[in-house]
């Protein structure tokens, strides 16, 4: 039995519009941060860093969002998430998603919690201001890599191009939000039609404009 630990719109969207994209059997377990949830004992023994998402798969507990999306992919190889093992695109593969995992979304921590990286609550703003500077010129770069191709991987549609539509989404309040790259839009847009994506952020009551 599969259960996804999930806020809406957290990391835990990549696990689960893969889910959808897979067709599998899960349950979403609503891990309440409005009451900090994600700290109480009970699920510090799923994670014991207290973030969501968290996948539970039988009696495998797995928490990172990357590892999670990897282990989805490899379970499930007939979805097509992710290039065959071995290939020149599954080391594609690799890189865009331990790129967007430890680049960009890490990155997002410094954004959105900008407290984390400060003694002093007043410098706040500056950490914030520069998290924003630091993600411009890795959307910057994605944006080049991915040009006008149709996915990160050229013709073929993998995870990565979830992960990097949930990234891009995240940046939707930013001073100037990654949407406002052409290539990253475009890409944007063609993951936002797939049904399985609709299903997700519907499930999640995430309502337009999505990104
Ligand atoms: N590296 C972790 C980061 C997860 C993470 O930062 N999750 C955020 C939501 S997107 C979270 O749990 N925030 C609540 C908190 O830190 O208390 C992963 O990818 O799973």
């Amino acid at each position: 039995m599969l259960a996804l630990y999930y806020y809406p719109g957290n990391a835990s969207l990549l696990p689960h519009m893969m889910l959808r994209e897979i067709g599998a059997e899960f349950e979403l377990r609503l891990v309440d941060r409005g009451q900090n949830v994600q700290k109480s004992a009970e699920y510090l023994r799923l994670n014991p860093n207290g973030r969501i998402p968290v996948l539970v798969d039988g009696d495998l507990v797995l928490f990172e969002t990357a590892a999670v999306a990897l282990h989805l992919a490899d379970k499930f190889p007939q979805a097509g998430l992710a290039p065959a093992v071995g290939t020149a695109e599954r080391a594609e593969f690799y890189k865009w998603m331990v790129h967007l995992t430890n680049t960009p979304q890490a990155e997002y921590r410094a954004w959105f919690y900008p407290h984390e990286h400060v003694s002093d609550e007043a410098a706040a703003p500056a950490v914030k201001q520069a998290a924003n500077e630091r993600l411009n010129r890795m959307f910057d770069v994605i944006s080049e890599q991915l040009g006008d191709r149709t996915w990160l991987l050229g013709d073929r549609f993998s995870a990565a191009d979830l992960f990097l539509f949930m990234l891009i989404r995240w940046g939707r309040g930013m001073p100037r939000p990654p949407r406002s790259l052409p290539n990253l839009n475009a890409l944007a847009e063609r993951v936002l039609a797939r049904p399985a994506v609709q299903q997700a952020l519907e499930a999640e009551g995430i309502k337009a404009p999505v990104f």
